[in-house]
């Protein structure tokens, strides 16, 4: 539970935007009228968005099944009586479109939208929902689509096991190997790192500073030095220390695609020859503040290279969260942990009923 508090402090603004948007959707006067809008019926009238007919024999006809007359369905009693206390409204159509256009401004993505709205519509339009029932039922969907993508990184009797972490520039991925060579590490696993970013001489100060706190190796090269001979190097250290996990840093660098696929593919066939079967899990680390664009970046990585499973960083404090359930449904790739901040405790296990009651803003 005290995860689950830090976890929903820290995706505030993400939830903040869900929730408001549920909110907002609650507090719509209904029916929708079909043209202008904002004159607030002072009781709503249970009558579906057609307006009557001329041709019309009876009376307004529900949509729903004549024979049967939910009581939800006459919020002239049970919607007076508790309007006041709790807000409550019929899930229709209106509403419907409204949820399927607050999860695409959420970064959801329009398949994930439409297909976590219709399910919410299943069975309930023309019902009487309330705002706790509407975000309990929302997050009961997103964590459908989450649960079978959520699986920690899988740990192999293989030593050392070789994880290669990959991605765009800035995306986490130097922070996310300092967190995880201190999570190993603190579990008892003998973690060796490989800064191979060899690029920046900033990425190697910054894992040696993170490997001096966690008391675990840096493997480093010359800055401009080639890669995939660290990574040899430092495939030979970590047997020889009997290490159990070797995390291999790179560079990211988008700008010239050609280059970087030629990077890591050297990296992976110069580790190959120490090991065939390395690299074990190849790490696509993502940066939720890039939104929708991270959807891009797993199409790009899953070309470059053999992408086994995914971190995403940075969901604190930002509002698009939700492009982790795009994801999920879209590539089912696992999702193995998520960022949280800049310390070293901020890497968390994906946990998807906490996302996403942190996400909808549930208490
Ligand atoms: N707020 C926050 N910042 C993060 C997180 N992960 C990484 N960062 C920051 O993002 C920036 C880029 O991270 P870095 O690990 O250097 O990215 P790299 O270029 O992929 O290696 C740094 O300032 C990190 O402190 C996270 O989960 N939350
Ligand atoms: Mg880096």
């Amino acid at each position: 539970m005290a995860f689950f508090k830090k976890l929903k402090d820290r995706l505030f603004k993400s939830s903040n935007k869900i929730d408001e948007g549920l909110d907002a959707i609650m507090d719509e006067a209904q029916p929708a009228p079909p043209e202008p809008a904002d004159a607030p019926a002072p009781e709503p009238v249970p009558t579906p968005a057609p307006a009557p007919s001329p041709a019309s024999t009876a009376a307004p006809v529900p949509t729903a099944d004549p024979t049967q007359t939910p009581p939800s369905a006459k919020p002239g009693l049970a919607g007076g009586l508790f309007r006041r206390s709790e807000k409550a409204r019929i899930f229709d159509d209106a509403m419907l479109e409204n949820l399927e256009d607050l999860l695409i401004t959420a970064d959801m993505g329009v398949d994930t939208s439409l297909r976590i709205t219709s399910n919410m519509a299943e069975g309930r339009l023309g019902r009487r929902i309330d705002a706790d029932g509407l975000k309990q039922l929302l997050a009961d969907e997103i964590t459908a689509v989450l649960e079978p993508v959520a699986k920690p990184i899988p740990i192999y009797s293989k030593r050392p096991q070789v994880v290669l972490v990959v991605g765009v520039n800035g995306s986490g991925k130097t922070t996310t190997i300092g967190k995880l060579a201190s999570q190993f590490q603190a579990a008892g696993k003998k973690v060796v790192i490989a800064a191979g970013d060899t690029f920046r001489a900033a990425a190697v100060e910054q894992l040696q500073i993170w490997g001096d706190r966690a008391g675990v190796p840096v493997m480093t090269a010359p800055q401009g030095s080639d890669p995939a001979s660290l990574a040899f190097d430092a495939m030979g250290r970590a047997a020889e220390e009997g290490a159990d996990l070797l995390l291999i840093d790179t560079a990211g660098r988008l700008q010239n695609r050609d280059d970087l696929m030629q990077e890591l593919a050297k990296i992976v066939r110069v580790i190959r020859k120490k090991d065939p079967e390395a690299p074990h899990n190849t790490l696509l680390v993502l940066d939720a503040t890039t939104g929708q664009n991270a959807l891009a970046q797993v199409e790009i990585f899953q070309k470059i290279a053999d992408v086994s499973g995914l971190v995403m960083t940075k969901l604190d404090g930002t509002a698009k969260g939700g492009v982790l359930v795009a994801l999920a449904d879209k590539f089912g790739l696992p999702i193995h942990a998520i960022g949280v901040g800049e310390s070293i405790d901020d890497l968390a296990p994906f946990e998807p009923e906490d996302f996403a009651r942190a996400l909808t803003g549930l208490q």
